[in-house]
């Protein structure tokens, strides 16, 4: 088994609703178990600024599927909540799983790159990141807590 980092965020519907239905899809992959779940924020919308905001949250799970395994079953989940692909890069949507980190890897191919590139420009990533595992090393990043601390996050909100 191993550990791994995963980011939900939804902007669309019943974004809460979203997330949450998401991290019990995640317990349900096949060879998985969610290990935790942070808590979740109200974010602004970071890269394309004329959509509704974002609820983001992250779990930690452990899982004997390969990256790509992985990253398969997000796809299905996301599919599974109506998540249609559009033509925006960064547009709106009704879920979003991506893999932050998986214990050990590093890779860059056409579907994947580990650890996610941008982690460190996201508030929205890293707060309920934090909320998980404040001293995580990302490999080629540092850690967790010392990349929350380099940026603004003054605009996102822990929902109770
Ligand atoms: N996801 C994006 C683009 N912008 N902004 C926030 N606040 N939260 C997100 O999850 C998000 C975003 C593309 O995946
Ligand atoms: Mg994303
Ligand atoms: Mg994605």
């Amino acid at each position: 088994m191993t550990e791994a980092f995963i980011a939900l965020g939804s902007n669309l519907g019943d974004a809460r609703a979203q997330v949450s239905g998401a991290f019990d899809a995640l317990a349900q992959l096949p060879g998985t178990r969610l290990l935790a779940r942070s808590h979740l924020y109200l974010t602004p919308p970071w890269g394309m600024l004329e959509q509704p905001p974002f609820i983001n949250a992250a779990a930690r799970i452990d899982t004997s599927l390969s990256p790509h395994e992985l990253l398969d079953g997000l796809l299905a989940i996301e599919r599974a909540a109506g998540r249609v692909r559009g033509a925006e890069r960064w547009g709106p949507r009704t879920l979003d799983l991506d893999v932050l980190h998986i214990d050990g890897v590093s890779l860059a191919d056409e579907q994947l790159t580990l650890p996610h590139p941008r982690i460190r420009e996201r508030a929205f990533v890293l707060l309920p990141l934090h909320d998980l595992a404040p001293d995580l090393q990302l490999p080629g990043q540092g850690t967790v807590a010392g990349l929350l601390a380099a940026i603004d996050a003054s605009g996102c909100e822990r929902l109770p």
